[in-house]
């Protein structure tokens, strides 16, 4: 039977405002068809977007939705989740609001291992506002606010949750739809912080200012840096330079989750004192 899309998507909001060919359409796919791989039902389900153009995702899944302010999902998710520790957390942002002006929530929200999954559409640009850099911008990169190619250092996300003690990361692109939906649902699973960092295109703000005059071209170019993990792992480290492993890249099933760890120590701080 084909899938029902309708039922998850606010049908009333089509078309999305996103430009044609973003990979913000195929990640949005991919998050209402994991949902219905692990059989959430929507009303548990809580997505949280924060400012940018992925932020949009909010407007258009058929679920409970706040659209947050930039660089602060994450605060708002832990709120939810604390609150409501038996709903299911879901976080959309951009590698701008997620580890620019929102990497300290990132690197904390990892360090407490709270059950929430946090996407990060990870565009290596500020979409929204027409090409600013990002922690993710390559080097050499032409940006509004390095016009003479971008000389920072990036962040690898993955390696940066990991070692923050996200419990569940995972690294995919947008060329690999069922590959992303095959991740989403391992790290829906999974109990405890998932980060998910999924390479897409902005072929408008990024690529078509860069040289890759045509959308495919930024396609090609995402797919020249993925390798899968097992591949990767094989590649001599003058050949890894510039690629990326894609895959889950950590799972750990023994980390304590915060919510159950809350529980426990407000139970404990909370119990009568023994005379
Ligand atoms: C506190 C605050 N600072 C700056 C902005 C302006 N702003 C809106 S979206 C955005 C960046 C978007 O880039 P990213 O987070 O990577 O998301 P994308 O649009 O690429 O999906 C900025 C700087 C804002 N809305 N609020």
């Amino acid at each position: 039977m084909a899938f029902n899309y309708d039922e998850y998507l606010r049908v009333e909001k089509m078309p999305t405002l996103w430009c044609w060919g973003c990979g913000d359409g195929v990640i949005l796919k991919s998050i209402i068809r994991a949902i219905d791989a692990v059989g959430w039902n929507m009303d548990d389900v809580c997505l949280v977007s924060g400012i940018g153009c992925s932020g949009r995702m909010s407007s258009y899944v058929n679920c409970n939705t706040v659209h947050t302010t930039h660089g602060r999902t994450l605060a708002y998710a832990t709120g939810i989740k604390l609150a409501n520790p038996d709903k299911h957390v879901i976080v959309v942002s951009g590698d701008g609001d997620s580890t620019a002006i929102g990497g300290n929530h990132t690197i904390h929200a990892c360090r407490r291992n709270i059950d929430i999954n946090h996407i990060i559409v990870n565009n290596f640009i500020y979409g929204l506002t027409n090409s600013q850099t990002s922690p993710t911008t390559p080097k050499g990169f032409w940006t509004v606010t390095a016009p003479g190619g971008n000389f920072d250092n990036q962040f690898d996300i993955c390696e940066l949750a990991m070692a923050a003690g996200a419990s569940f990361v995972a690294r995919e692109s947008v060329l690999e739809p069922k590959r992303i939906e095959k991740v989403l649902i391992e790290g829906f699973k999974h109990k405890g912080f998932s980060l998910f960092d999924i390479n897409s295109n902005c072929h408008v703000n990024l690529g078509r200012k860069n040289k890759m005059i045509e959308a495919t071209d930024m396609l090609k170019w995402l797919g020249s840096r993925v390798v899968p993990k097992h591949k990767y792992e094989a590649l001599s480290e003058e050949e890894k330079k510039d690629k990326f492993p894609t895959g889950v890249l950590k799972q750990d099933e023994s980390a304590k989750e915060y919510c159950e760890a809350y529980a426990e120590y407000k139970a404990k701080v909370t119990a009568p004192k023994k005379k």
